[in-house]
């Protein structure tokens, strides 16, 4: 898309208000239209065979493609910078989806140490059911990819920031090795956002999102979204998504997704704000052993965090001293945070990765994949920075008047 005056291309923020409609295709609507319907018409049973067989344009049913959740698609992947983009009904539907699509038994995965919980299940205790070798791998060094990779090696996937424990993972040269020896990088970009990280531009081959998270920006619904090569896309779309998990997102919830997207940029750059002087403020605290964010200076990838990311985002993990217990006893005092699962919601969330979203890891995989049980995750939401420092700081406080009484 391109300034209709200048003819430069349109900055991001256009984009994810603008792209891919037009309100003379819809009486004026300036807000697309909601096309809430689970099949098409044809206009004769030739054109519906027609359709059917691919030599014609056309919708046919809302778990193949729907108009509402059709513009999203164009719209997640216009801002990615990918071909083609699939939305899927969560997260979890996407990354099946893609690789139920591109993996075959007797292929590996080669994925990072740390992952959210659910993928990491669903790579150990689903696809490698299925015959499909699952490796895990440092990727910090790429090194370490150069090693491990094989001839059978299909699929390199990672998050970067990883959830929860934020290490960073250098796409380009993950993406480099992986590509050099036939296999696609797949980066789960539900962290960075598109705002701040773009993985295609550095060489990835897909995206993959929890669309529930920022997004959607809103805490309203879920959502999941791919983006790649459209060639891959359509693959996905006929077989991972149409035939193997049916987790079609609804045209409701897409609209709710393109709503969100209109503001996206806008949020992360006070997520990321806010995070930062939460992350500052929590390093600065006597009760805290360490805090993991990319934008501080203590932060052992803090270079590669400057390269890769336009900002450093909402997320923060961190260990109370004293470990699991005056961790909870810190979560269990504050007053205007909640604590809950999920990230990326206007309200700032926190959880206990090792007893919540990461106990699907036994305690030695938590232990072997970097995920330590004092950590605690807190994602910073959009209320006024002062109050979201208020209430940790008096939970932190209270902390410490407890142990001096
Ligand atoms: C969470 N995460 O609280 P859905 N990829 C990443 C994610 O963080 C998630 C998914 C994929 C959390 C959800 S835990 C019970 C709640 C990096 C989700 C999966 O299927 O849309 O939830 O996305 O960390």
């Amino acid at each position: 898309m391109s300034d209709r005056t200048t003819g430069r291309s349109a900055g991001f923020a256009t984009r994810a208000i603008h792209h891919g409609y037009d309100p003379t295709e819809a009486e004026g609507a300036v807000t697309p239209p909601l096309h809430l319907t689970s099949t098409f018409a044809f206009e004769s049973a030739e054109a519906g065979g027609e359709i059917f067989a691919g030599e014609r344009k056309g919708n046919v049913y809302s778990r193949v493609t729907n108009p509402t959740v059709d513009l999203l698609e164009r719209r997640v992947a216009d801002l990615e910078g990918a071909e083609a983009a699939l939305a899927n009904a969560s997260g979890m539907g996407s990354i099946s989806a893609l690789m139920w699509t591109l993996l075959s038994p007797g292929d590996e995965v080669i994925a990072d140490q740390t992952l959210y919980g659910c993928t990491f299940a669903f790579l150990n205790h689903g696809l490698g059911k299925f015959g499909v070798k699952i490796t895990h791998v440092d990727l910090t060094d790429p090194a370490n990819l150069e090693r491990a990779i094989g001839d059978s090696t299909r699929v390199v996937f990672f998050e970067t920031p990883a959830n929860p424990n934020m290490r960073l993972i250098d796409i380009a040269a993950i993406s480099d090795i992986a590509r050099a020896h036939g296999a696609r990088t797949v980066v789960d970009n539900t962290y960075a956002t598109p705002v701040l990280t773009r993985p295609i531009e550095h060489g990835a081959d897909f995206v993959v999102h929890s669309a529930t998270k920022y997004l959607g920006g809103h805490g309203d619904l879920l959502a999941g979204m791919i983006c790649g090569p459209a060639e891959d896309m359509a693959a996905i779309r006929m077989f991972g998504l149409k035939d193997m998990t049916g987790s079609v997102l609804a045209p409701f919830n897409a609209m709710l997704v393109l709503r969100g997207l209109k503001t996206l940029e806008l949020r992360m750059a006070r997520h990321s704000e806010s995070a930062m002087s939460v992350a500052r403020a929590l390093e600065a605290h006597r009760e805290v052993e360490i805090v993991h964010y990319p934008g501080l200076e203590s932060f052992p990838q803090h270079d590669l965090a400057k390269r890769q990311m336009a900002d450093f985002g909402g997320m923060i993990a961190f260990e109370v001293k004293g470990g699991v217990a005056a961790g909870k006893a810190v979560m269990n005092r504050l007053k205007l945070i909640h604590r809950a699962v999920s990230l990326g919601d206007a309200e700032t969330l926190i959880q206990h990765p090792a007893s919540m979203t990461h106990s699907t890891y036994t305690p030695e995989e938590r232990l072997d994949h970097g995920i330590s049980d004092g950590l605690v995750r807190i994602s910073v939401g959009l209320e006024t920075v002062e109050d979201i420092l208020d209430d940790l700081m008096q939970a932190l406080e209270a902390g410490s008047a407890e142990k001096a009484a």
